[in-house]
C-alpha cells in the first residue's frame, strides 16, 4: 500500500487551514456588522401589514377567532382582490416619506402568505387576485433603491402541524407536530430569500409562544446567515426578548441582530442597534376611520427615534382594493417634505449628545450637533449641559436668529423671537472636534420648562 505523501504544499494548506479557520470565522461575522451599520444609516422605512383580513378592517394579528369566527376568517382570502394594487406606487409613497426601506408581512400570525408559497396552498395565488405580490413589490423596491426586507411571524394559528391556534395562541391544534412545522418555516424563509432576495431585514414576530425554543432560534438564525450572510435578523427570532420594550440582553448568537421596541420609543443606547416600530394610526392593518397621528406627532416621533439612536420602521395597512389609504398618504409626504429640508441631521447621523427629553432631541455627524428643540422653558433660555469640545458656530436653520452662549456649566440658547415651531426648532452646532466624540448626556427637565 502506497503511503500518502506529505509534500510540502499539502502540509502548508493543512497548517493554514488550521491556522486561518479561527480567522475564517471572525471574518464570516462581518457582512452583518457591515449590512447592520448601513441599514442604520437609513433610519426610516416602511412598515406595511396586509392581507385578506383588511376585508374585515380587524387587525392582522389577533381578530381571528375573536372578532372574526375562524371559519369566517380563513376564508377571506377566496375573495381577496386587491385590483387598484400598484407596487411602483407603494414605493413611491415610501420615497417620498424619506424612507429608505420597505417591510411587508410576507406572513402575519394568520398563516396567509403573500407570495404562491409551494408549501402551503394559503397563498396569494389562490386568490382571485392572484398575482404575486411580493415579486412585484421587491422589483419595485430595488428599483428605486429602496431595501425590501419581510415580515415573517414564527407563530402559525391556522396551519395544523403548528401547536397553538387562535384567538391569540390560546387554543390547541389536535395534531401538532413542531418538528415538521419548523422544516415548513425554514423552507418558507429560505423561498422567500431565494425567490425575493437578497433581503436588508427578516423581521421576524411571534417568537413568545411556548413551542418556540432558543434552539429552534439559533437554528434558523445560524441557517439563514449562511443563505445570506448579510441578512440583518431582529431579536424576535429567538426568545430573550422583554416584552414591548424589546429589549434582548444576551449579546450571543440567539439574540439576533437588534432590538425591537414596539408602539414605544426605544431608550438611548449607542451600543446595541434598535428600530421602534410604530403605527401611523392605531391598527396594523387597515381599519377604516382609525385614529391618525399628527404631523408633528409623526415627524418627532422620528426625531426622538433618530435621537435615541434608533431607527423607526413606521406602519401604514393598505386598503383591501389595493391602495394606501390618502390621507395616510398625505402624511406621509408630509414628513417627506419636512426631511427635504432638514434631513442632514437625521440620515447617516447617531443619536445624542443631548439625550432626547422633553425638551427635544439632538443627532450628531462629521463635527455637527444637530439639535432639534420641542419644548422650550416657559421663560428664559434652554439650557444644555457644558459638553467638552468648544462650539466654533452654530446656525438655526427654521428660527432666524438664536443667541447661543457656551459657558463652562452649560450652553443657554435663547428661545426664537418668532415663537416655537410646531415640529421642532431645528439648529445646528460646529464643534472644534468630532460630535460623537462627545459624552451622551441628559438634559435637565427644568431647563425645557414643562417641569
Ligand atoms: O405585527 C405587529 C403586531 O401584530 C404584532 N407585532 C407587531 C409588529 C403583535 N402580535 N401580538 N402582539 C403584537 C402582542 C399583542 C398583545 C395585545 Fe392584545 C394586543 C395586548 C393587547 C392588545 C390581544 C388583544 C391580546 C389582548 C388583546
Amino acid at each position: 500500500m502506497k503511503k500518502p505523501i506529505a509534500t510540502p504544499t499539502a502540509v502548508f494548506l493543512a497548517t493554514v487551514t488550521l491556522l486561518v479557520a479561527p480567522w475564517a470565522q471572525a471574518t464570516a461575522a462581518d457582512p452583518t456588522t457591515a449590512a447592520l451599520s448601513q441599514w442604520r444609516d437609513l433610519k426610516f422605512g416602511l412598515f406595511i401589514h396586509w392581507g385578506p383580513v383588511s376585508l374585515k378592517g380587524t387587525e392582522i394579528g389577533w381578530s381571528r377567532g375573536r372578532e372574526v369566527p375562524v371559519e369566517e376568517y380563513d376564508a377571506l382570502y377566496r375573495r381577496f382582490n386587491p385590483t387598484a394594487f400598484d407596487a411602483a406606487e407603494w414605493v413611491q409613497v415610501a420615497h417620498d416619506a424619506g424612507m429608505k426601506y420597505l417591510v411587508l408581512t410576507s406572513k402575519h400570525h394568520d398563516g396567509f402568505c403573500l407570495w404562491p408559497s409551494k408549501y402551503t396552498d394559503y397563498h396569494i395565488g389562490n386568490t382571485p387576485f392572484q398575482r404575486d405580490v411580493m415579486k412585484e413589490l421587491a422589483a419595485a423596491c430595488r428599483e428605486r433603491n429602496i431595501q425590501f426586507c419581510t415580515y415573517h411571524s414564527i407563530c402559525d394559528w391556522r396551519h395544523p402541524d403548528y401547536p397553538l391556534g387562535s384567538p391569540g395562541g390560546k387554543t390547541a391544534k389536535p395534531h401538532p407536530n413542531m418538528p415538521r412545522y419548523f422544516e415548513y418555516l425554514k423552507n418558507q424563509t429560505a423561498e422567500i430569500i431565494a425567490n425575493y432576495g437578497p433581503l436588508g431585514i427578516m423581521w421576524f414576530d411571534g417568537e413568545w409562544e411556548a413551542p418556540w425554543t432558543t434552539e429552534y432560534g439559533n437554528a434558523l438564525y445560524a441557517g439563514l446567515k449562511e443563505l445570506q450572510p448579510s441578512l440583518v435578523i431582529n431579536n424576535r427570532v429567538s426568545k430573550g426578548r422583554r416584552g414591548m420594550e424589546g429589549v434582548t440582553e444576551q449579546a450571543d448568537l440567539n439574540a439576533g441582530d437588534y432590538d425591537t421596541p414596539e408602539q414605544q420609543i426605544g431608550g438611548f443606547n449607542r451600543e446595541r442597534p434598535w428600530e421602534t416600530c410604530m403605527t401611523i394610526c392605531r391598527q396594523w392593518a387597515w381599519k377604516p376611520n382609525d385614529l391618525m397621528k399628527s404631523r408633528a406627532e409623526c415627524i418627532q416621533t422620528l426625531l426622538r427615534t433618530v435621537g435615541g439612536d434608533g431607527n423607526l420602521l413606521f406602519n401604514v395597512g393598505p386598503m383591501p382594493d389595493g391602495r394606501i389609504e390618502p390621507r395616510q398618504v398625505e402624511r406621509l409626504r408630509e414628513m417627506g417634505a419636512w426631511l427635504k429640508t432638514f434631513g442632514d441631521g437625521v440620515y447617516g447621523a447617531r443619536g445624542g449628545p443631548f439625550k432626547p427629553g422633553p425638551w427635544g432631541a439632538s443627532t450628531c455627524k462629521g463635527n455637527t450637533i444637530y439639535l432639534f428643540i420641542m419644548n422650550w422653558p416657559a421663560s428664559g433660555p434652554l439650557r444644555l449641559p457644558p459638553i467638552g469640545p468648544k462650539i466654533i458656530s452654530s446656525q438655526t436653520l427654521n428660527a432666524g436668529e438664536l443667541g447661543v452662549d457656551q459657558q463652562p456649566d452649560g450652553i443657554l440658547v435663547s428661545a426664537p423671537a418668532s415663537g416655537p415651531d410646531p415640529v421642532a426648532t431645528v439648529l445646528t452646532f460646529t464643534l472644534n472636534a468630532a460630535a460623537f466624540s462627545v459624552p451622551p448626556v441628559s438634559v435637565e427637565p427644568a431647563s425645557a420648562g414643562n417641569e
